[in-house]
């Protein structure tokens, strides 16, 4: 296609879709919440735990006046990173792609160089506690796809907090069982607390 009919198509694009669609901002979330970014945050998108509602939330202990909420579009339109660590549960290299982490929590306010800890949940309630610093220093990203396929419920999503072992000092020399402790799949919240 060349550049003049990209352009219609562009035109003729915004012509059709409805203009609320074009400017929907950021933090207008329609999907379900997959992330829920709580504590020390400059940007809200709903209101305290709900202790009737937020089962989940509620057995994990959490405690938030405000939360940033994410949904797969919101997660989709951050640029995504590509690493691809050989992985633990078949000592196999595969593509993990999603945000940064640090870009996640840029979008919920919480600056690149904010000296704050991370509370990493899981579904299962695996939770770890990462240095924003560390997280940035590991290029930890919040995946989204394995080998091009969307993270599931059932395996290792929908969100997994995952680094590049092989590329890192940290981990690369050790054994591939002991890599990824501080990798929870199954993410869905992050509390942002000061050091
Ligand atoms: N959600 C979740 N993530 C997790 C864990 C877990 O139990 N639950 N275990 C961690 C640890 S200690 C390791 S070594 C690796 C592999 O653990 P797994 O076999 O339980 O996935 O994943 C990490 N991420
Ligand atoms: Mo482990």
């Amino acid at each position: 296609m060349d550049k003049r009919r990209f352009l219609m198509t562009g035109a003729l694009l915004g012509a059709t879709l409805p203009a609320r669609a074009l400017a929907a901002p950021s933090r207008a979330r329609a999907g379900p919440c997959l992330l829920t970014v709580t504590g020390e945050i400059g940007r809200s998108n709903r209101g305290p735990l709900d202790p009737a509602l937020d089962q989940l939330m509620v057995k994990h202990g959490a405690k938030f006046d405000k939360a940033w909420a994410l949904d797969t579009a919101m997660l989709a339109r951050l640029p995504a990173m590509t690493i691809q660590p050989t992985l633990e549960y078949d000592a196999k290299p595969h593509k993990l792609s999603g945000p940064l982490l640090a870009t996640v929590l840029a979008e919920a306010g919480v600056a690149a160089r904010a000296p704050v800890m991370l509370g990493l949940r899981a579904l299962d309630g695996y939770t770890i506690a990462l240095s924003l610093a560390d997280a940035q220093r590991y290029r930890m990203i919040v995946a989204t796809a394995l080998d091009g396929v969307p993270l599931g419920l059932g395996g290792l999503g929908p969100l997994w907090a995952v680094y590049d072992a092989d590329r890192l000092p940290d981990f690369k020399g050790k054994p591939l069982k002991e890599r990824f402790a501080l990798c929870p799949w199954g993410l869905y919240a992050i509390d942002v607390k000061p050091v």
